[in-house]
């Protein structure tokens, strides 16, 4: 009897392992040692890619739309930012959606509300509203927008010009729950109830109204205004509270237990001083970024990023990055670092 050679046997082996697989796949089951290094990586491993989305090339093509669709028809005039390697998924990251929406003179996109959360920043126009759970936030350029989870919101224009914003959504994260609700309302208005900057005025300023929720799990507060904040940034870079990294940087937060503002999604602003060389940077929460003044680039994964002032830019989970800008510039971000804190996963990793 001759032996058998040893590649004889490997095969013999992997056509015993086959045909056990195909067996087993009958019943439900698969062989975890044959994808254990993909499902448990050493390191994340994300399908997210940097990329750039350039305010002229958005202007431009979000007024295109406006000839399109009407804001009504669409219920929501959105062009969504996709991840160039997530095209088709509606999403910027993968547990995030962005998009720009338009709003034109005269125009409303009708009352609804869903479980997603939602958050504007304000990129151009002035004096358009958002509407929520009966507050009317007019609408500033810089402004940082909450709308909660099954909040009832609305968008109107009455000023003469489009207004234009970033939407970022934890959608994708709700879908991934498979745990989305929606609901339209009979009047596409919301009666608004409450004053103007009444979240505000009541719950930022170091005092609470007595008997404030203690247990909210949201911000209070429906419009973070730029020009409430922006003077914030001012004083630290003059006190020179600046982080290597980010800048002199301010979180939003949920005035009530200094938590993030939304329990999902996480927003800082961002100045970075004149001649400003960012060390470098990563943590776990692929990040969406948004210039509000200024320009510099961002060099992540050996690309850089140029951007200017309403370009919107993303950095994917646990890749290297750093800031630089010649002129004084402020960025916005935001990103999922919430709920990974929760979860016990956020981790990042400055350089040494
Ligand atoms: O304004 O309610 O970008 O429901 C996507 C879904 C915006 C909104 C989006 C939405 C909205």
């Amino acid at each position: 009897m001759s032996t058998p050679t040893a590649e004889a046997a490997g095969h013999n082996l992997k056509a015993v392992r086959q045909s056990y697989y195909d067996k087993i796949e009958k019943f439900d089951m698969a062989p975890l040692w044959e994808v254990l290094k993909d499902v448990v990586t050493k390191e994340p491993i994300t399908k997210c890619v940097p990329a750039i989305w350039k305010y002229s090339d958005v202007e431009r093509l979000m007024a295109e739309a406006g000839e399109v669709i009407t804001a009504d028809e669409a219920e929501r005039r959105v062009l969504v930012l996709e991840n160039p390697n997530l095209h088709g998924q509606t999403r910027i990251t993968n547990s995030l959606f962005a998009g720009i929406q338009m709003i034109l003179p005269g125009e409303t996109a009708p009352a609804h509300q869903h479980v997603s959360s939602a958050i504007r920043f304000v990129l151009d126009g002035e004096g358009a509203y958002t509407a929520v759970e009966g507050e009317k936030a007019m609408m500033s350029p810089g402004d940082f927008i909450l709308t909660p989870n099954w909040a009832p919101h609305d968008h109107g224009n009455h000023s003469p010009k489009p207004m234009l914003w970033l939407d970022v959504l934890d959608m994708p994260t709700v879908n991934h729950f498979e745990t989305s609700f929606a609901g339209h309302f009979d009047e596409a208005m919301q009666n608004t109830s409450r004053q103007d900057g009444d979240s505000l005025e009541r719950y930022g300023s170091g005092v609470m109204p007595d008997g404030a929720p203690v247990h909210l799990k949201r911000s209070p507060i429906i419009n973070y205004t730029y020009a409430r904040t922006r003077p914030i940034l001012e004083r630290l870079k003059k006190a020179g509270d600046i982080d290597p990294s980010h800048g002199a940087r301010v979180r939003y937060v949920n005035p009530i237990n200094g938590g993030w503002a939304l329990p999902t999604m996480g927003a800082h602003l961002a100045l970075l001083p004149e001649g400003f060389k960012g060390v470098d940077y990563r943590s776990t929460d692929g990040t969406i970024f948004v210039c509000v003044e200024g320009g510099g680039s961002t060099t992540v994964d050996g690309k850089v990023l140029e951007w200017g002032p309403k370009d919107v830019f993303v950095i994917p989970p646990w890749k290297k990055y750093s800031h630089r800008v010649s002129k004084e510039s402020v960025l916005f971000s935001i990103s999922d670092r919430p709920m990974q804190e929760v979860l016990g996963i956020w981790r990042e990793a400055k350089a040494a």
